[in-house]
């Protein structure tokens, strides 16, 4: 995570020095901040083990920018991103939110224009100013307006991929507190949603707990880093704001209750409502302190027997949307998931032969390491110039390469096979931009739309049909080309 975080604000820095056109700096910063997102360890271990050497020696890091990678990691801010954005003309964050609005295009719009903000991009494009700039055109001005409403939908959510590592550390923390029994993680970050409002802890502590503790655990949850504004605090809940605008709950729970609260807790509401309605069935009332005949809580510190009790069987928190999982639970035929463990190998990989950062060797060590038996390389095609696609007679070399390396797993006896994959372009036609005779040698074909998405359903549909007709073709790749977050399928 935490290199996730300093490769962005590298990148930025650098998109905001080449606003300033400075030569040079802007592609060091690009290329910093690309290492970094790619390297397997925490940046923080390497600094913490090695210090500001360690830094300097990971490749693409010199010594001006290892010492702000330093002043990142003691504080979490870099001092030159703050001065450069002051000087910069442009609210350069907001303009970078726009999916589809990168620095070349803001650059031009602040020259065309004078377009310094959201506020006057919306502006220009009411009066239709975007379009007749060269390089627009009316399809790049109705893209950034969709954006813009797009933004404005998705405003507040935060994408599980990025804060779930972050949030789970906050849980071990909440753990190690004194006089706390259990904690969980509820709400959509419980069910796995793509996107989560905000964060709910549960904390559970004795029936008999003491007002010092509950005073301890308060406190260590509104003084934790990153914690920049205390909404609320309290003795049963404590909300909180991270720097990163992130809005997070805690209640503390009496154990007796803690399974009721976590089921409630855990939602959905429309899946609560679907569950209290089966307690009304039975004479029973269900809420967030437990499952009630009359007066008396026959149940309460458990999910599992609430659900049991209900004539259901427990049901993943992942299927918890009030859909038909209620139905499947009392038919006991509630499917398994597919856990962690139960991955074997990955189709989508890409290597630096497309632009990405790790070797075919590299790789294979990675995929051994995650006990993976297969794993396919998928390097991009020469229509992605951007990503460094590649050409037919480069998929033919990498084959080559591919088989001498499976040579040498199987003469050490090695339990493990790279296959021969590509991520194929299809392009405006529903051709593909390889040909076949390259095709055939691979053991995979997979395809995806990477331009023109802005399609009627029947062209759309025409053209993925046409692609995935090809008799090499096995996988159709992110099928609705949605990014979480950022762009509708
Ligand atoms: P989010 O935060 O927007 O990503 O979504 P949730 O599901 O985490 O929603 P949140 O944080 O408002 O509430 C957490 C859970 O609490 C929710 O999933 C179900 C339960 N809950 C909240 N309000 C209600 C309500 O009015 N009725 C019922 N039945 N349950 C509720
Ligand atoms: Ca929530
Ligand atoms: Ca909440």
């Amino acid at each position: 995570m935490i290199n996730h975080d300093l490769a962005k604000l590298l990148f930025d820095i650098g998109d905001l020095l080449e606003l300033q056109e400075v030569p040079f700096k802007p592609r060091a910063y690009h290329q910093a901040a690309i290492v970094i997102d790619g390297l397997e360890e925490n940046i923080l271990d390497i600094y913490n083990v090695k210090g500001l050497k360690g830094l300097e020696n990971i490749p693409g890091i010199g010594e001006s920018i290892g010492t702000k990678i330093e002043e990142y990691l003691k504080t979490r801010k870099i001092v030159y991103y703050e001065q450069l954005k002051k000087e910069s003309p442009i609210a350069f964050e907001e303009l970078n939110k726009v999916e589809g609005l990168g620095i070349k295009k803001i650059k031009k719009l602040y020259n065309e224009l004078g377009i310094r903000n959201l506020k006057d991009l919306r502006d220009a494009i009411k009066k239709h100013k975007i379009s007749p700039i060269f390089g627009f055109g009316e399809k790049t001005e109705q893209n950034i307006e969709e954006a813009i409403e797009f933004l404005k939908q998705s405003k507040g959510r935060f994408s599980l991929r990025e804060i779930l590592e972050d949030i789970e550390k906050i849980e071990d923390k909440l753990k190690r507190i004194k006089g706390v029994v259990k904690v969980s993680i509820a709400g959509s970050a419980r069910r796995r949603k793509e996107t989560i409002g905000d964060v709910d802890f549960l904390v559970g502590v004795p029936e008999d707990i003491d007002k010092y503790s509950v005073e301890r655990i308060m406190n260590t949850f509104v003084t934790m880093d990153d914690v920049i504004k205390v909404i609320s605090k309290g003795e049963t809940r404590s909300s909180v704001k991270t720097k990163q605008g992130l809005d997070m709950d805690l209640r503390l729970i009496r154990i007796g209750s803690f399974g009721a609260a976590l089921q409630y807790f855990t939602g959905s509401k429309e899946h609560n409502i679907a569950m209290r309605k089966i307690a009304i069935k039975e004479n029973l009332k269900l809420n967030e302190y437990g499952l009630f005949r009359k007066e008396k809580r026959i149940k309460g510190e458990t999910e599992e027997e609430i659900y049991e009790r209900l004539g259901l069987v427990w049901i993943s928190p992942e299927l918890r949307e009030g859909q038909e999982e209620i139905d499947f639970a009392q038919n006991k035929k509630i499917p398994k998931l597919v856990e962690l463990s139960d991955i074997k190998g990955d189709f989508h990989c890409h290597s630096i032969w497309d632009g990405g950062d790790k070797s075919l060797q590299e790789i294979i060590a990675i995929a051994i390491k995650k006990n993976y038996e297969y794993l396919g390389i998928s390097d991009h095609t020469k229509s992605l110039k951007i990503e460094n696609g590649l050409d037919e007679e480069t998929i033919l070399r990498q084959g080559k390469e591919i088989d001498k390396l499976n040579a040498e797993l199987k003469a050490n006896n090695i339990n493990f096979r790279l296959l021969k994959g590509s991520e194929v372009d299809i392009l405006k036609d529903g051709s593909l931009d390889i040909e076949d005779r390259v095709l055939k040698t691979l053991d995979y074909v997979s395809v995806s739309v990477h331009s023109n998405f802005k399609m009627s359903k029947t062209e759309m549909t025409n053209r993925i049909c046409k692609a995935i007709n090809n008799r090499y073709v096995k996988i159709l790749n992110h099928p609705t080309s949605r990014i979480i977050g950022k762009r509708d399928g």
